[in-house]
Parts: C-alpha cells; sequence; structure tokens
C-alpha cells in the first residue's frame, strides 16, 4: 500500500486549497488528477472513495478517507504538528482557530455562492440561513482581518482557508471583496507564501 497521502485534484478547484496545505505541511503526497466533464459525469475512481464526486478528497495510506476543505486541513494540520500550522489542542488559541475554519465553509462559501448565483433573487431569510446575510459575513471578516493574522500572531490553517476563499472569491469580482483594501491586504500577504505560489505556480 501506497505510504503517501493522495489527493484528488484539479487545480482550478477547491483542491487548490488542501494542495497549498499539504505544501505548507511539507507532506509527502501525489495529486491524482481529476477532469471536470462537462456534461457532469464523474470519474468512477473518485466515486469509489467520495460518492459525492468532489473534489479535494484526500486518501489517508490506510484508507481512510477524508473529504470537505475544513475537514482535510484540520487533518494535516493535526498530522504535521512541526508544521506549526494550528494552536494546540486545549490551547485558549484552540476555539477560535476552529471558529475561523469552520466560518468558511459555514458562512462565507454559502453566501457568496447566494450572492454570485442568486444575484436577481430576493436574499433568503437571515435568521434561516445559517450565513445570515453576505453583507454580515463581510463585515464579519472586514473586522477580523484587520490584524495579520486570524489566531494569535501566527500563520495557521485558519488564514490558510480564509485566505483562500477570498482569493478565490476575489477571482470572480465578488463584490465587497475585490475592491476591499483591508481584504486584499491580507489575501496578498497570504498569496505571497512560497507554498502558495508553489501550487499555484505564481
Ligand atoms: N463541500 C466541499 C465542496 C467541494 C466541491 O464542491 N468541489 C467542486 C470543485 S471546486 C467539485 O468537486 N465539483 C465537481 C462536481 O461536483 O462534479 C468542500 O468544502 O471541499
Amino acid at each position: 500500500m501506497s505510504q503517501k497521502l493522495k489527493l484528488f485534484h484539479n487545480p482550478r478547484s477547491r483542491a487548490v486549497t488542501a494542495h497549498w496545505m499539504l505544501e505548507e505541511a511539507r507532506a509527502d503526497y501525489e495529486l491524482v488528477p481529476i477532469a471536470f466533464d462537462p456534461a457532469g459525469a464523474r470519474d468512477p475512481a473518485l466515486l469509489a472513495v467520495n460518492p459525492m464526486g468532489k473534489i479535494p478528497t484526500l486518501v489517508l495510506p490506510d484508507g481512510t478517507v477524508v473529504t470537505e476543505t475544513a475537514a482535510i486541513l484540520a487533518w494535516v494540520a493535526d498530522a504535521y504538528p512541526q508544521a506549526d500550522l494550528a494552536p494546540a489542542p486545549g490551547s485558549p488559541e484552540r476555539g477560535t482557530y476552529y471558529r475561523w475554519l469552520f466560518f468558511c465553509g459555514s458562512c462565507f462559501e454559502p453566501a457568496l455562492i447566494e450572492r454570485m448565483m442568486r444575484a436577481d433573487a430576493p436574499p433568503l431569510p437571515k435568521g434561516m440561513a445559517g450565513w445570515g446575510s453576505y453583507d454580515d459575513v463581510i463585515d464579519t471578516l472586514e473586522g477580523t482581518i484587520a490584524k495579520d493574522y486570524l489566531v494569535g500572531d501566527r500563520f495557521s490553517a485558519a488564514d490558510l482557508y480564509v485566505g483562500a476563499q477570498l482569493w478565490w472569491a476575489t477571482t470572480f469580482k465578488a463584490p465587497r471583496v475585490a475592491d476591499n483594501p483591508a481584504i486584499q491586504a491580507y489575501v496578498g500577504r497570504l498569496t505571497e507564501r512560497p507554498a502558495f505560489r508553489r501550487v499555484t505556480g505564481g
């Protein structure tokens, strides 16, 4: 059995975030390229491990499958403690770290998708939508990223995820992101990191 981690990957997908994380951790991994079929057919090798047919999907050497970007980042951070990408379990910073790591998938991403893909529809009721509203999400992020890092005074997987999503949102000109000097300064600091440049070829 291969001792390497396997990341199902496409360079134009959320798998870039997981790839960036594996590079930050200096993990031993291989990429399994996944092509997107315009007709929507999913790769059978991917479906065999993840019935959602989604990437990123990470397969561990023992065959365990980890899906969902936040889960992959949390797993990698804990598996490579020497890379110092997460505060120690039980430390006061751990709660803040989890908060921002999970904010992306629970709040930022659905809010962004609602705003970009349902721009003409009335906003969903704030009390029902788990992310409240796009503007609440952006206000919250703006207040948080004013300091260099989300957790304490150093880079963590939470910055990697928030930074990757803000960078991704910038590429398609998301309102209040692409034209926001504080957000762009934060994204700029993170995307200068050598590991990010290695995965994006920048
Ligand atoms: N909840 C997943 C979302 C993953 C996802 O939607 N990935 C997209 C690529 S960015 C995908 O695999 N799309 C291909 C498809 O659904 O066929 C995560 O956070 O990782």
